[in-house]
C-alpha cells in the first residue's frame, strides 16, 4: 500500500517536509477553503497538486468532495449541484488526481462525544459515550421523540447526568459533538458560529420524512448520474462508512453501516469505479462488524484504506484504540490488501494525543505524534507482511 497523509493544506502547521521525513509518500487532502457544491476549477486544484508534488510527494487522495446535504435529501437544487460536483470531479480527473473519498451521513459527520479520553498512560484518545450522546439528543436538541430511541438504560443515565451536567459541560458537549469534529471536515457548523444548535437543528428539518430506502434511492441517483465522468477519468470514487456505524442518528437513517449496507451501494451501481473507503475505524466501531471478513469481501472494490481499530465496550460505547490492539485486526486487514497487489493508499487514520499533541492545536485526532506513532507501526507492519508475500508465506 501507498503510505499517504492526512493533510490540512498550506495553514496545516504540519509541514510536507516534516510528512517526507517520515516516509510519507502521498499525500490526502481537500480544497478546504472552497465552500461546499462550490466548483473545484482546474487552477485550484493544481496549484495545490503542483505544490504538493514540489515536496517530491503526490496528492494520492482527495478527501472529501463533499456531497451537498441538498443532493443526499434531494432537494430542489440537486441536480444543478451534481453538475457541479461532475465538474469538479472532471477537474481532478484531468489533473490526474484520480480517488476521491466522500461520504453519505445526513448532516453529522462523524461522531464522537469525548475527544480527550484518558488512558492510565497519559495519553488520550476519541471516544464514543452513548449516555452523553443521548444526553445531547434528548436535553440539548430537545428533538421530538428523542426518548424514544434510546434503551432504557439509557435514558435512566440522561437523567442522572441531567443532575450533574453543568452550562459549561453542556457547551463543552455541544462543541464536541457538532462543532469540533464537524467543522474541519464538512462545515455545515463552523467554529465560531454563533448558534449551533439552532443552525444543526434546521438542517436535520431538511430531511423530515426521508426514509431509509429514500436515501440509499438518493445515493443511487448520485451515483449514477456521476459514474460517467469517473469512466471517462478513470476516477475511483469511494464512499466513507458512516461512523459510528449506527443505524439511525438523530432519527436520521444512514445507510452505509454494514456488509449489507455495503453490498447494497456496490451492487445498486455496479460499477469497479463505484467503490469504499474502507475504514477499519469506524467499521470496528459497530459489534457486529467483522472487520476481516469484510475486508475479504470488499477488497476487490476498495480504492483507499483507513487504517485504525477501536475497542467496543458495554452499554453502546467505544475508545479508540491504539493501533496494534482493538479489534479491528490491523495485522490481517494489512495482509488482505497488501495481497490486493493495487498499491492501495492508506493512511493511519486518528493517532492518539501522545507527547504534547493535545496543546498542539490540531483538529481532533489529527494530533502529529500520535499519528507518526501509528505510522511507523503500521510501517512495521506493511514490512512484516510484504516480507511474507515475497517468501510465498501466506
Ligand atoms: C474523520 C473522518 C471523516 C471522513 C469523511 C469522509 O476523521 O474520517 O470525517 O473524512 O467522513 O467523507
Amino acid at each position: 500500500m501507498e503510505k499517504t497523509w492526512r493533510w490540512f493544506g498550506r495553514k496545516d502547521r504540519i509541514t510536507l517536509e516534516m510528512l517526507r521525513q517520515i516516509g510519507v509518500e502521498g499525500i490526502v487532502t481537500a480544497l478546504h477553503e472552497i465552500p461546499n457544491g462550490e466548483i473545484w476549477t482546474l487552477d485550484d486544484i493544481n496549484d495545490l497538486k503542483f505544490y504538493i508534488e514540489s515536496y517530491g510527494m503526490r496528492w494520492s487522495v482527495v478527501e472529501s468532495l463533499p456531497v451537498s446535504e441538498e443532493i443526499k435529501y434531494a432537494g430542489t437544487q440537486r441536480d444543478r449541484l451534481i453538475e457541479n460536483y461532475k465538474l469538479s470531479l472532471e477537474n481532478l480527473g484531468k489533473a490526474g488526481v484520480k480517488t476521491v473519498c466522500y461520504n453519505f451521513m445526513p448532516v453529522l459527520d462523524w461522531a464522537r462525544t469525548d475527544l480527550k479520553h484518558p488512558w492510565e498512560d497519559g495519553t488520550t484518545s476519541l471516544y464514543f459515550d452513548y449516555a452523553r450522546f443521548a444526553y445531547f439528543d434528548i436535553k440539548i436538541l430537545q428533538r421530538e421523540g428523542a426518548e424514544k430511541d434510546f434503551p432504557a438504560y439509557i435514558l435512566e443515565k440522561v437523567g442522572e447526568l441531567d443532575k450533574t451536567m453543568t452550562d459549561a459541560d453542556r457547551h463543552e458537549l455541544v462543541d464536541n459533538i457538532i462543532v469540533k469534529t464537524q467543522g474541519f471536515v464538512n462545515g455545515n457548523i463552523s467554529e465560531g458560529d454563533k448558534e449551533p444548535v439552532r443552525k444543526f437543528k434546521a438542517l436535520l428539518d431538511l430531511y423530515k420524512g426521508i426514509s431509509r430506502d429514500q436515501l440509499r434511492e438518493n445515493l443511487r441517483y448520485f451515483l449514477a448520474a456521476v459514474m460517467p465522468v469517473c469512466d471517462k477519468y478513470d476516477i475511483n470514487l469511494c464512499i466513507h462508512p458512516d461512523d459510528p456505524p449506527m443505524r439511525e442518528v438523530f432519527g436520521l437513517s444512514r445507510i452505509v453501516t454494514d456488509a449489507e449496507d455495503i453490498r447494497w451501494m456496490l451492487n445498486a451501481v455496479d460499477n469497479f469505479h463505484n467503490g469504499l473507503t474502507f475504514c477499519a475505524g469506524s467499521l470496528s466501531a459497530g459489534a457486529y462488524n467483522d472487520v476481516v471478513a469484510m475486508a475479504k469481501e470488499f477488497a476487490p472494490r476498495t480504492h483507499f484504506v483507513h487504517l485504525r481499530s477501536c475497542n467496543v465496550l458495554p452499554e453502546g460505547n467505544f475508545i479508540e484504540a491504539p493501533h496494534t490492539g482493538g479489534r479491528a485486526n490491523l495485522v490481517e486487514l494489512i495482509r488482505i490488501f497488501e495481497k490486493e497487489g493495487r498499491n492501495l493508499p492508506m493512511r493511519v487514520d486518528h493517532g492518539k494525543d501522545i507527547l504534547g499533541d493535545s496543546e498542539g492545536g490540531y483538529n481532533p485526532g489529527y494530533g502529529f505524534y500520535g499519528r507518526m506513532w501509528a505510522l511507523g507501526q503500521v510501517t512495521g507492519m506493511m514490512a512484516a507482511v510484504n516480507d511474507e508475500i515475497k517468501n510465498n508465506k501466506i
